[in-house]
């Protein structure tokens, strides 16, 4: 299979190593406005075909996917634009800045009859994993109440630095990821309410979010973020879970240590990240996820299935993206159907 790579910036990196771990996949074109980082990236991956306009190298390539990695306010244009040329796309999250953008780029690619996923990678983390495939496997019994947090004091701005310039982060940015865990633990929601703050005084959005969620199975969720949290061991980029099911308990410790309780007695497991050589401490464990959920892509357009993170499916994690932003400007309980 033959991809296109439009945005060589920050995180691509990860995602060009995620692709050479992958047998019969190849980038074979690259593409970005900004011609150092094209060519930064062309030249550490051996890519010659490189394009600083995105329509040029989908009419100038044969390809049979894009894979978007570019922030949010170019993604309803580039999707829309693979739609056009028939191509399956993986974008990266956030999807897009409004509903009705994401709503237009999930049916774009649908009306195309290609492969929509987004590129929502911590439900693919190690510990994560097992998390999720523990409670769906009725470990613990029906889950009635989950905490979902991340708490750091990592500096992620020097690497992303529109972090710290943009109108919405925390939630937009790192929380999405923590909803989109939730969901896959807890189900769907069927009401939300948030709190959001601004501790770090030079940066423009919200630095920390903690977000009530009741489910529609009945359970209650929180999920609760935090890049203010000066905090000695720093657990970046480590989400932490405490479950309490209906026959046990499951919980999510620092370290990749996975605690499952039941009547039948306790088992601790060591979930670490693979280092991959590529990786590099703290950042393995997403590095990993990205190699894991790129894989997934790839196999479910071999096998021609939905993937688990479809455009369909993301735009549940959006709505509760937006619904915590509306409950936190208008101080209510937000239904996900309302947007
Ligand atoms: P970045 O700003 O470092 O890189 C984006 C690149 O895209 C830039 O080089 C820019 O010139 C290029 N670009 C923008 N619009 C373009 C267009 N229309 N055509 C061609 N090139 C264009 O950003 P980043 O930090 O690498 O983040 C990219 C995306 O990845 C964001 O959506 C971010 O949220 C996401 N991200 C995801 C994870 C994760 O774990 N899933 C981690 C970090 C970042
Ligand atoms: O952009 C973010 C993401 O998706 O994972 C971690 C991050 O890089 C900083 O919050």
């Amino acid at each position: 299979m033959k991809g296109g790579l439009i945005g060589c910036g920050f995180f691509a990196v990860n995602q060009m190593h995620g692709w050479q771990e992958i047998e019969g996949v190849e980038i074979v074109a690259i593409c970005d406005r900004d011609r150092a980082r094209l060519t930064e990236i062309g030249d550490k991956f051996d890519v010659d075909a490189r394009y600083s306009d995105a329509a040029e190298m989908l009419a100038a390539e044969k390809l049979d996917f894009v894979d978007i990695a570019t922030t949010v306010e170019s993604h309803r244009a580039l999707v829309e634009l693979a739609a056009r040329h028939g191509l399956h796309v993986i974008c990266q999250k956030p999807l897009a800045e409004t509903m009705e953008d994401a709503r237009a780029m999930n049916a774009a690619v649908a009306d195309a009859g290609r492969v929509f996923m987004v590129h929502e990678n911590f439900r693919w983390q190690s510990g994560l994993r097992a998390a999720i495939d523990a409670v769906r496997a009725g470990k613990i019994g029906e889950p009635f109440f989950c905490r979902a947090s991340f708490r750091s004091g990592y500096d992620v701005y020097s690497g992303q630095p529109y972090l710290a310039t943009d109108e919405r982060f925390i939630i937009q940015d790192l929380g999405i990821h923590v909803l989109d865990v939730t969901r896959a633990i807890m189900g769907e929601v069927s009401t939300l309410s948030a709190s959001i703050q601004r501790v770090n005084p030079k940066i423009r959005g919200e630095d920390v979010a903690t977000i009530l969620l009741k489910h529609d199975s009945g359970a209650t969720s929180v999920v609760d973020c935090s890049y203010a949290t000066r905090q000695q061991p720093e657990t970046f980029p480590e989400t932490l879970l405490e479950i309490d099911g209906e026959t046990g308990t499951l919980r999510l410790d620092a370290g990749y240590r996975l605690t499952i309780q039941t009547a039948g007695g306790e088992d601790v497991i060591d979930v670490s990240p693979r280092l991959y050589p590529w990786a590099e401490k703290p950042w393995h464990n997403i590095q990993e996820s990205v190699a894991t959920i790129q894989r997934h892509f790839a196999e479910c357009l071999r096998q021609g299935r939905s993937p688990e993170t479809s455009g369909d499916d993301n735009l549940r994690t959006l709505a509760l993206v937006e619904g915590a932003y509306f409950s936190a400007a208008e101080a209510r309980t937000i239904k996900p159907e309302e947007l």
